[in-house]
């Protein structure tokens, strides 16, 4: 939705104009899947799609939340009774965001709240994560706290973590906040130094597309806070603060040291490799090797359901349909059990691709999947 209708509708709602309307990004993650919380290294880039919120401050210790997408009037919460893990509806985002900022020190008295947001909900592509990004830029300029992009990242997954209570990493926050257009931001998750990597598909003959499988995911559930912990119990057992400390040269040796660990053994198998295909990518995008790339992505989506064992049917039918049918390389994205798979092809093949795509979900009796391009987009921002 324009920046124009979401003003238009906090006037309906709250009867004044906003002070201003902000807008952040969803994401897809090109390479480097689960290795944010294990210190690791990503690779995302901003869509088009993006949540945008009119906000006003308050002074009355008032938050105000309005949502276009979810049926149901405005919501009224008191900030003194904002707790962790007390609401499990769609509110705990933003009120979450507020929260994080109360609790670090910043003065917060209040604010009315309209949002509305064009990024696919449960599939995989940080629709949370732009709503936090999108209230915690708004009042951060709001209320003038002079905080950087990835201080805001850091407070908006700390909303999550704690007061949402999905125990997820910082990449989707930092993706939202820091990602630039027509880039692919590559992410160091430790200490958060970061570079813009160009990446214009268009310019070179390429597209990315992106499946929707539709199949819905929830990080709150138990599957990722599993695997988490299996990772954290590989780094104790190896004797290091983070997988990211196991050289890829040393992935042998650690990996005989755990013996017959033997989920362990896939689950830091998976992150040594996968934070050494973040590397390479980069390495061929900066040589100018882009097509290169394909088969990096591809060796990602193995080890994802081989090894990390996080994909499903759905995404498997897409990268196997894309890779039979002239796909350059293809892999599930963001958190897994369901969202969205991306395709590297090349921009003739794109109409066969989604065909074959679309044909294979039917004839498997899947709920047909939505196809869309992704073009590395501009990160969040103040539009009004
Ligand atoms: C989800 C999480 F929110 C991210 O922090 C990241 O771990 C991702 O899954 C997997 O790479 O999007």
């Amino acid at each position: 939705m324009g920046a124009q209708q979401v003003r238009e509708r906090f006037a309906e709602l709250y009867g004044a104009e906003p002070e201003g309307v902000w807008a952040a990004p969803g994401r897809v993650n090109l390479i480097g899947e689960h290795t944010d919380y294990n210190d690791g290294f990503v690779m995302p880039f901003a869509l088009p799609h993006r949540a945008t919120a009119a906000v006003s401050r308050r002074t009355d210790g008032v938050l105000r939340l309005h949502s276009a997408d979810i049926e149901g009037g405005v919501v009224e919460l008191r900030l003194d009774e904002l707790a962790p893990q007390s609401d499990q509806n769609w509110t705990a985002y933003p009120a979450g965001v507020v929260w994080a900022l109360r609790e670090a020190g910043h003065s917060v008295t209040g604010a009315d709240i309209h949002l509305s947001s064009t990024v696919p909900t449960g599939a995989g592509l940080s629709s949370s994560a732009s709503v936090e990004v999108v209230i915690a830029l708004a009042l951060g300029d709001l209320y003038d706290l002079g905080l950087q992009r990835w201080q805001l990242a850091r407070l908006c997954q700390r909303a999550e973590n704690v007061y949402v209570g999905a125990p997820t990493g910082i990449m989707d926050q930092t993706a939202s906040a820091c990602c630039e257009a027509g880039h692919a931001l590559f992410l160091d998750t430790r200490d958060l130094s970061q570079q813009q990597i160009p990446f214009d598909l268009a310019a070179e003959g390429l597209r990315l597309l992106v499946v929707d499988t539709q199949v819905k995911h929830a990080h709150s559930g138990g599957e990722y806070g599993k695997r988490r912990a299996g990772c954290e119990k590989g780094a104790a057992l190896l004797g290091v603060d983070a997988l990211r400390d196991i050289p890829y040269g040393e992935l042998d040796a650690a990996l005989a040291r755990l013996g017959d660990e033997e989920e362990v053994v896939r689950l830091v198998r998976h992150i040594v490799t996968e934070d050494q295909r973040v590397e390479r990518v980069v390495e061929l995008l900066r040589s100018g090797e882009t097509r290169a790339i394909g088969p990096v992505l591809t060796e990602g989506h193995t080890s994802l359901r081989d090894d990390f064992r996080i994909s499903c049917p759905e995404l498997d039918l897409v990268v196997d349909t894309a890779l039979a049918n002239g796909a350059l390389g293809a892999r599930m994205t963001g958190g897994g059990f369901g969202g969205s798979a991306i395709v590297l092809a090349e921009a003739t093949d794109v109409d066969t691709l989604t065909k074959a795509v679309e044909e294979a979900f039917a004839a498997a009796g899947f709920t047909a999947p939505r196809v869309f391009e992704a073009v590395p987009s501009a990160g969040a921002r103040r539009l009004v």
